[in-house]
């Protein structure tokens, strides 16, 4: 449904695991993605706030935090994966936490973020996968594409490619992009 307002929104809570939930039963869209490919700064794009804390080091988010749009569904950050040291969670308790998220039925998209200035790794193929077979509506969004080239934009559409993903979109931090990703979200609650 459209016309939800961005700009309307607030941080709720944070939760170490999805086996805990807010009192208030809403649909959500959860952003995933390896540590420090953006997510926290897309929130914050998002939702025109700083709501969120991104920071140059990864591993900077270690909850999942909810955040209320428009008293009409949750947006949700969540801890990174990566197998650098950085990472807060383990591969196990990434994975648990990713399995309990995926059970929710009032979970209406996942938002994938991928940094392709760098190449897809086996563990993002798998985790791509993965979130492909869930079921539920993947929204891919590639980060970053603002500080690539020309020939550095072209790479990150061909890795795309490889890996099977057809249908992505591109953020910025500013801009239209996120008019865009925006109205994306919001068709699925
Ligand atoms: N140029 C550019 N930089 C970005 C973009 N998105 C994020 N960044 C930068 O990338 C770094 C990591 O951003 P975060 O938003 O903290 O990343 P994250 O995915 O939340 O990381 P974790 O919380 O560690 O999982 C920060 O220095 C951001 O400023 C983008 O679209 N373009
Ligand atoms: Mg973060």
């Amino acid at each position: 449904m459209s016309n939800i307002n961005f700009r309307n929104s607030s941080f709720l809570t944070s939760m170490d695991s999805f086996q805990k939930e807010p009192e208030k039963t809403l649909p959500m869209v959860m952003l995933v993605g390896r540590s420090n490919v953006g997510k926290s700064s897309l929130i914050n794009a998002l939702l025109s706030s700083r709501l969120a804390f991104s920071s140059k080091k990864a591993g900077k988010t270690k909850l999942v935090n909810y955040y209320t749009v428009d008293n009409r569904f949750y947006l949700l950050d969540t801890p990174g994966y990566g197998s650098t040291s950085y990472a807060n969670l383990t591969t196990i308790s990434f994975a648990k936490m990713m399995e309990d998220g995926l059970k929710k039925p009032n979970l209406k998209a996942i938002v994938l973020l991928l940094d392709l200035r760098r190449d897809i790794g086996k563990d993002d193929l798998e985790f791509i996968h993965y979130l492909q077979r869930s079921g539920k509506p993947l929204i891919v969004i590639l980060t970053k594409v603002d500080s690539m080239n020309q020939k550095e934009k072209s790479l990150a559409r061909k890795r795309a490619e490889e890996a099977g993903i057809s249908r992505y979109l591109e953020s910025e931090l500013t801009g239209k992009a996120n008019e865009k990703i925006r109205e994306v979200i919001a068709s699925y609650i």
